[in-house]
C-alpha cells in the first residue's frame, strides 16, 4: 500500500457508520484499513461494494481480522498501519441487549476505547495519530437539562451507556494526560437504509413494507412514547472526519435539533407507502389500526391493527426523551443537517419496500428452496 497518502484504521468498518466512513475517507484519497471480526457467516455486506482485490497495486482498502477485546492485536493492527487517524465505532452498540451481555459491553466498548489508546501511547504514536472516539447521547440518560449540549450532565441509563461513559472519559484523560488528538463526537442517533435490522427505525419501516406488501401481518414494539432526535448517518460521518480536521481537539454534539417520538416515525413510515395509520389505547394496550389506504403500493385494508405493544421490548431503565443542541458543532465544524426526518424516513421506506417486493416476487412465483435440486 502506497505511503504517501493520509493513512486511516477503522474500528466497527462493518457497521453502519463505519461503511458510510469508509466510503467517504476512500472518496477524499485515503487509504483506509478495517478491522472486522472473523464470523462463520461472512459480514462485510455493508462494504463488499468497497472491496478491493490484494493482489492490485495501490490497494486502498484493506480489512484485518480484529477484536476490540483482544489488545494484542490491536496493537499489531495499529503497528502494522502506522494510521494518521484512528476512528473508534466498533462496539456493542445495542442498548437493550446490553442489558443482556452487560459485561461484554464494558469489555468491547469501555476497555477496548482505552485498548486502542494504550496501543497509541506504547506504539510512540501519542503526537502522530489523531483518535476519533463514537461517543452517545445515551450519556444523558436520564436527562439533566433540555436541550443537551458538551456541558450538560450525564446520567447513563444502560450497561451500554455506562460502558460508553468510561470510554468517554478515558479519551478526554488520554488527551490530557499524553497530548494526544483525542476527542469525542457525542452523536445523537442516526440512522439510514444501513441500519441495523433490530434498532427501531429500521425495524418499523422493514415492517411497514413488509405489511404493505402482505408479508407480514404485524410490528411489535415496545415504548412508543420515547422520544428521539433522529438523523441521517451519512451526514453524520462526515463530522467525524471534521473532528479530525481541527486546529485542537473538543468534543463535540451532534444533533439535528428536532425531536420526534417512535409512534410518529411509525406515522410517518406509514404514510411514506399510502397507509394512514392511527393510535388508539394506552399502554399495553395501544395499537396502530389502518383509518385509510391511499395509492396502490398497500395491500392492507382499513381497519387492520397492524402495530402491537410487545412488553418484551421494554428496557429495564428506559432513556425517554433525547433531543440534543448542536450549536458549538455548527459554529465551529460548520454543521449543518442536511436530511429531515421525513426525509430520511422516505429513504429508509423505499429502500426496505424494494427489498421486499423482490422477496414478495419470489414468493408469487412459488419458489422453494429444493427448486433447485429438480
Ligand atoms: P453498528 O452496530 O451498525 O456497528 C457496530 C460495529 O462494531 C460493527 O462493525 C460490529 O461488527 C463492530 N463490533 C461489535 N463488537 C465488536 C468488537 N468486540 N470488536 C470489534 N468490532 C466490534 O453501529 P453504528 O454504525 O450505528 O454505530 C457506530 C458507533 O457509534 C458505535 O460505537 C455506536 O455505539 C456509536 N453510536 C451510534 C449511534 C447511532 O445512532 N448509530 C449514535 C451514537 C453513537 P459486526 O458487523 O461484526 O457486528
Ligand atoms: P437507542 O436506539 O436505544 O436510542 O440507541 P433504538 O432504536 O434501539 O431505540 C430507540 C427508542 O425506541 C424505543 N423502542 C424500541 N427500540 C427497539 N430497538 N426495538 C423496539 O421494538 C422498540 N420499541 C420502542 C426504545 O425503547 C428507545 O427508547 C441507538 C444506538 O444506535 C446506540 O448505539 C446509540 O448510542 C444511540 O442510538 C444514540
Amino acid at each position: 500500500m502506497s505511503s504517501s497518502k493520509k493513512v486511516a484504521l477503522i474500528t466497527g468498518v462493518t457497521g453502519q457508520d463505519g461503511a458510510y466512513l469508509a466510503e467517504l475517507l476512500l472518496s477524499k484519497g485515503y487509504e483506509v484499513h478495517g478491522i472486522k471480526r472473523r464470523s462463520s457467516l461472512f459480514n462485510t455486506d455493508r462494504v463488499d461494494h468497497l472491496y478491493q482485490d490484494p493482489h492490485i497495486d495501490n490497494q486502498r482498502f484493506k480489512l484485518h481480522y480484529g477484536d476490540l477485546t483482544d489488545s494484542t492485536n490491536l496493537i499489531r493492527i495499529v503497528q502494522e498501519t502506522q494510521p494518521d487517524e484512528i476512528y473508534n465505532l466498533g462496539a456493542m452498540s445495542h442498548v437493550a441487549v446490553s442489558f443482556e451481555q452487560p459485561e461484554y459491553a464494558a469489555d468491547a466498548d469501555g476497555i477496548g476505547t482505552l485498548r486502542i489508546l494504550e496501543a497509541i501511547r506504547i506504539l510512540g504514536l501519542a503526537k502522530k495519530t489523531r483518535f476519533y472516539q463514537a461517543s452517545t447521547s445515551e450519556l444523558y440518560g436520564l436527562v439533566q437539562e433540555i436541550p443537551q449540549k458538551e456541558t450538560t450532565p450525564f446520567y447513563p441509563r444502560s450497561p451500554y451507556a455506562v460502558a460508553k461513559m468510561y470510554a468517554y472519559w478515558i479519551t478526554v484523560n488520554y488527551r490530557e494526560a499524553y497530548g494526544m488528538y483525542a476527542c469525542n463526537g457525542i452523536l445523537f442517533n442516526h440512522e439510514s437504509p444501513l441500519r441495523g435490522e433490530t434498532f427501531v427505525t429500521r425495524k418499523i419501516t422493514r415492517a411497514i413494507a413488509r405489511i404493505a406488501l402482505g408479508l407480514q401481518d404485524c410490528l411489535y414494539l415496545g415504548n412508543l412514547s420515547a422520544l428521539r432526535d433522529w438523523g441521517h448517518a451519512k451526514d453524520y460521518v462526515e463530522m467525524q472526519w471534521m473532528m479530525l480536521q481541527q486546529d485542537k481537539p473538543e468534543d463535540f454534539v451532534i444533533a439535528t435539533g428536532v425531536q420526534y417520538s417512535v409512534r410518529q416515525f411509525v406515522e410517518f413510515a406509514g404514510a411514506e407507502l399510502g397507509i394512514e395509520i392511527a393510535f388508539e389505547g394506552e399502554g399495553e394496550k395501544e395499537v396502530g389500526i389502518v383509518k385509510a389506504v391511499h395509492g396502490d403500493k398497500a395491500k392492507c385494508k382499513v381497519g387492520d391493527v397492524i402495530v402491537k405493544v410487545d412488553p418484551r421490548y421494554f428496557r429495564p431503565t428506559e432513556v425517554e426523551t433525547l433531543l440534543g443542541d448542536p450549536t458549538k458543532a455548527k459554529e465551529k465544524l460548520g454543521w449543518v443537517p442536511k436530511t429531515t426526518l421525513k426525509e430520511l424516513v422516505a429513504e429508509m421506506v423505499q429502500a426496505d419496500y424494494t427489498s421486499a417486493r423482490r422477496d414478495s416476487l419470489v414468493k408469487m412465483a412459488g419458489f422453494q428452496a429444493y427448486d433447485y435440486n429438480e
